[in-house]
Order: structure tokens, then C-alpha cells, then sequence
């Protein structure tokens, strides 16, 4: 369904009424702000905070969010090896290893496989305050990758899926006390049971345009509902074996360091970053006339999600109201609150999700025991001034 249908669907339903603000619109129908909207400073942000893009990094300003997808020149770029440059002509996708039928498909034959289309959102696993600028919300176009892994026949004795990117570096592997200088290429892995679901997807569009080079053109891997590092860009090859692997993207950069109390010992675990932790903030905070608007940004694994809650300083929780147009699975999903009644000075607002199984965003403090800073979905109290 397309986004104009959704609404259309929404006022039909008569859904709509319960989402009509004091501005006189169905206030999740307006994300971009409107014309007698002003946007109210956060005073919580670093004066010097630099938003200019770089050649190959890029954040999203999360106050200027105007519709549910990100569009391809806001999108959040980050990787480790810069972006390197695919010839559309000369590539193919290989897949190897421990399938029947060895593939090398061009982008023309995979277009020709299908043309599916998903909307998912992701977040980087370091993305975190103040700004909350490494995340973003995308249609893709693309194939299944079972369509993709059914076709080459995978073998039974496969249990690790291997993707690589185009991008490649000199990394610097220690093996007990030995140091080696190899050249590899980016790599990330999933298990068979992910890889062979029917949910991870090659994308070749975004917002239906090509993937551009910041998104990794010409084909990208989307594993919904994990974090960004899942969805490996410049997708070159995939691998099939049988062991693990076990590459520095795979098994030192993205773990999670995170003490946690058993039987009354605290047990340090060290686990691998996946799946989207449960996840809201503040994204900007609008003015028009006396009245206030809250917009908001949840993440999460694709769970249905039981409520979103806002509180200003130390009043109660009050339900925000979600975004219809972002109520896809793996879709980021909007939401807003009306803030009545302001009083000039300083305020913290904060935002918390809670999902369907009672599981609730941890508040900063819960997450102490956590070392490593990835993975850091802690509820982010924001402070505004109101003249
Ligand atoms: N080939 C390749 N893919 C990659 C990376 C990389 O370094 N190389 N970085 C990953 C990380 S850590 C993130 S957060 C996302 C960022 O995706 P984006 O630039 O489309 O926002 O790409 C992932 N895919
Ligand atoms: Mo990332």
C-alpha cells in the first residue's frame, strides 16, 4: 500500500478522528513542519555540533524529519572503508561455497528474479545521544535472498552465510602474540536459519531510485530489524560454509559488553550485535502559537509494539499517538504528543516504547552494567526553553 492509500484507508475508517491535533489536521499527517511552525531549540545539544557531511559520512538532522521514508540525500551514511565505486556493467553478484549451482548474476538478471519491495528502518549500533543522527527509514526494492540462495541450491551441509562488500583495507589481525597485515574485504555473516527465512532482502532501490553510492549501489543486503552493520552494502559476494566466520566486523567490533546479575554473581557476557534493541526519541519539539508539539522516533526489531509514552519533567507518563503511515513491521514508526499548556523556562521532556511482551525501553541507569557503548537504547530525556 502506498502512502496516499494509507491515509485514504485511515480517514475511512474514521481512524483519523483519534488522530486530530489542536492544529485542526490529523496531526500524523504532517510530519514536515507546517508554515506557522517554528522549531523550538533542544538546549541539551553541544553549541558546536557539526552537521556537515563529509565525503563518506553523513548524519540525519532527526528535527527535520518530513515523511515517513528518509530521502536518499538525508539518508545516514557511515562504514569503515569509505565508498567505493561499482561499475554497474562489469558487476556481479557471486555466490559460492556450498551451493549445487555457483552463481554469478548480473544486476539486470537479478532485477529479473523479482522485484519485492520492503520498508524497513535501521539504526546504526553506535548511534545514541545527543543527536540520535545515525538512523533512517527506507522502501527498498530488491529480491528476496532465499529467492536469490534457492536458485544456486544451497547444500544441506551449510551453516554460515558469508556476505562481502566491494570495500576492502589493510586490517591488522592478532592471533595470540602474533600480528598479521592482510588485505580483506568487508564481511558480515548470519546463520542458516536467518539467511535461508524469508526475510532478509538484496536491495537494488531506495525510495524507488537506484541506490546511490552512499547507499551502497549498485545491491545491498537488508536484514529487517537488525542494526545498520547487518546490512551489508556493495554487496559483491556470498559465501556458504560451514564454520563460523569469524572477521573483525563479525567477531570483535560489534559485541556487546554487558554485566548482568545471576543467582546473585554478576556474569560478564559478551554477545554479538543483531537484532534492534527496543528504542524511542525526541526528534524535535514545534511551536505554533501557544500550543507544543512533540515528534518522535521508535526502532525496534519489528515486534508490535504496546505504547509509546511521553513525560514532561517529573509529571506522568502520557500516551503519544503513532503515526499510521509508519505502522509497517520493520517500518520506523513516528509519533506524536500535544504538549498543553507549556510554562515559560527550561524542560525536560523524555520518550519510552513499550512492546506487546511488557518489555520496556531501559532508562540510562539500567543500562550501567553495560561497558561497550553499541547497542545504547536508553531513554534520552531532552531539555527545551520556552519563552
Ligand atoms: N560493505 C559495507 N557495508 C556496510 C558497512 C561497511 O563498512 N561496509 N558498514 C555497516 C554499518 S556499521 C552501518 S551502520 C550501515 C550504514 O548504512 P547506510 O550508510 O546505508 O546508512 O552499513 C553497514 N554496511
Ligand atoms: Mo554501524
Amino acid at each position: 500500500m502506498t502512502n496516499q492509500s494509507t491515509r485514504r484507508e485511515m480517514l475511512k475508517g474514521g481512524l483519523a478522528l483519534a488522530g486530530l491535533s489542536v492544529f485542526g489536521v490529523p496531526e500524523w499527517a504532517l510530519p514536515a513542519l507546517a508554515q506557522s511552525e517554528t522549531l523550538v531549540p533542544f538546549t541539551d545539544l553541544p553549541e558546536n555540533m557539526n552537521l556537515t557531511p563529509s565525503a563518506d559520512r553523513r548524519i540525519l538532522d532527526i528535527r527535520k524529519i518530513d515523511g515517513p521514508f528518509t530521502p536518499k540525500d538525508q539518508f545516514f551514511t557511515t562504514q569503515h572503508y569509505g565508498h567505493p565505486e561499482v561499475d554497474l556493467a562489469t558487476f556481479r553478484l557471486k555466490v559460492s561455497g556450498l551451493v549445487e549451482r555457483p552463481k554469478s548474476l548480473s544486476l539486470e538478471e537479478l532485477r529479473k528474479m523479482g522485484r519485492a519491495e520492503l520498508v524497513a528502518g535501521f539504526e546504526c549500533s553506535g548511534n545514541r545521544r545527543p543527536l540520535q543522527g545515525l538512523s533512517g527509514n527506507g522502501r527498498w526494492t530488491g529480491v528476496p535472498l532465499k529467492t536469490v540462495l534457492d536458485s544456486a541450491g544451497v547444500k544441506a551441509s551449510a551453516r554460515e552465510f558469508v556476505f562481502f562488500g566491494a570495500d576492502h583495507g589493510e586490517e591488522e589481525i592478532e592471533w595470540r602474540t602474533q600480528k598479521f597485515k592482510l588485505e580483506q574485504q568487508f564481511g558480515r555473516s548470519l546463520p542458516r536459519e536467518k539467511a535461508m527465512s524469508s526475510e532478509p532482502f538484496l536491495a537494488y532501490a531506495l525510495n524507488s531510485e537506484p541506490l546511490t553510492r552512499h547507499q551502497g549501489s549498485p545491491l545491498r543486503l537488508i536484514v529487517p530489524g537488525w542494526y545498520g552493520v547487518a546490512n551489508v552494502k556493495w554487496l559483491s559476494q556470498i559465501h556458504v560454509q560451514e564454520d563460523q566466520y569469524l572477521g573483525k566486523f563479525q567477531a570483535r567490533w560489534y559485541r556487546t559488553l554487558k554485566g548482568e546479575m545471576i543467582d546473585g554473581e554478576m556474569k560478564w557476557k559478551e554477545t554479538a550485535v543483531t537484532h534492534m534493541q527496543l528504542k524511542s526519541f525526541i526528534a524535535r519539539v514545534t511551536r505554533e502559537g501557544d500550543r507544543h508539539k512533540v515528534l518522535g522516533v521508535v526502532l525496534n526489531d519489528g515486534t508490535p509494539l504496546k505504547s509509546v509514552e511521553v513525560r514532561v519533567d517529573d509529571g506522568p507518563w502520557q500516551t503519544a499517538t503513532m503515526d499510521p503511515s509508519t505502522s509497517g513491521k520493520y517500518s520506523w514508526k513516528l509519533f506524536t504528543y500535544v504538549w498543553n499548556g507549556a510554562t515559560s523556562g527550561e524542560h525536560t521532556l523524555v520518550s519510552r516504547v513499550t512492546d506487546v511482551n511488557g518489555k520496556v525501553q531501559p532508562t540510562a541507569e539500567d543500562l550501567e552494567n553495560k561497558k561497550s557503548f553499541l547497542e545504547d537504547n536508553s531513554q534520552q530525556p531532552r531539555k527545551v526553553m520556552i519563552s
